[in-house]
């Protein structure tokens, strides 16, 4: 099959409706694995399909922003990709298994936007000032592709693995918390197999959103007030499969439980 951005868009949707994987897309066409302008046009495609169809777009989400992350999947670059109000998974409800295909999730650092942040030449500072609110979170991530197997092109027009997401209990203003500082513990069925600081995420989290609100500008967007921010993964993601207990504890910013459903 010949693609294009918006076959490669429809398919990537299709794979996520019904809940089917498949493998890379850049196995059939080589070029879009380096080819990150085309992906971002892929990536909103997908998006308008998605606003077609009703979601609302509440959001931005950081992809491969810390080294734990870019080294598991093998691809160097971080990247931006869009949140919907129908990846909003309410605390306490469990994993959607039936509309995910191999959920993983990971712990993240999440931002309120209380001003429009815009690009280009954004600095960390400039848009931690933007910020109104900062918590804790968790991003159950769920790739279109086999194994999670993807290049940076086929990883940016799947939306960067979106799937849902939640938040903390706890939201704090940003001059209240050291970022770079915060910790989290990993826990596993009762084990901690895993701990991180928001420095892991570029630096500093501040760092992310700059580069977010900068990479946006390529594309004559802007993060907006209001906007919910995932700054990317801080830790590698854990496999949510039924029966399995996920939750993160952060220093300040309270815990985050994920339950799986039944085996
Ligand atoms: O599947 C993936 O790991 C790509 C999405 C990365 C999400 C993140 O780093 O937060
Ligand atoms: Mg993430």
């Amino acid at each position: 099959m010949a693609w294009d951005y918006e076959s490669v868009a429809a398919e990537l949707l299709a794979c996520e409706d019904e809940v089917r994987d498949r493998e890379p897309i850049s196995d059939e066409w080589p070029e879009l694995a380096s080819d990150v302008a085309g992906a971002y046009g892929i990536q909103d495609a997908n998006l308008a399909k998605r606003l077609a169809r009703g979601e609302k777009l509440i959001g931005v989400k950081l992809g491969l922003t810390s080294r734990a992350k870019q080294q598991r999947m093998g691809v160097d670059m971080p990247f931006v990709a869009w949140l919907t109000d129908a990846m909003i998974l309410p605390a306490g409800d469990p994993v959607p298994q039936d509309r995910l295909i191999h959920p993983r999730i990971e712990p993240e650092l999440v931002f309120v936007m209380k001003d429009r942040l815009e690009g280009p030449g954004v600095t960390a500072a400039q848009a931690m000032a933007a910020v109104g609110q900062v918590q804790g979170g968790g991003e159950v991530i769920d790739s279109r592709y086999k194994n999670f197997r993807f290049t940076a092109g086929d990883v940016i027009a799947d939306n960067a693995s979106s799937g849902a997401f939640s938040t903390g209990p706890i939201a704090v203003r940003p001059e209240d918390v050291d970022l770079s500082t915060e910790a989290v513990l990993v826990e596993v069925n009762g084990e901690i197999v895993d701990s991180a600081t928001g420095a892991a995420v570029q630096g500093h989290p501040g760092e992310a959103l700059a580069l977010a609100a900068n990479d946006l500008a390529k594309r004559g967007l802007a993060i907006e007030a209001g906007w919910i921010v995932l700054t990317g993964g801080i830790t590698d993601a854990y496999f949510a499969t039924p029966g399995t207990s996920i939750a993160f504890h952060f220093t300040n910013l309270g815990s985050v439980h994920f339950h799986s459903g039944d085996e």
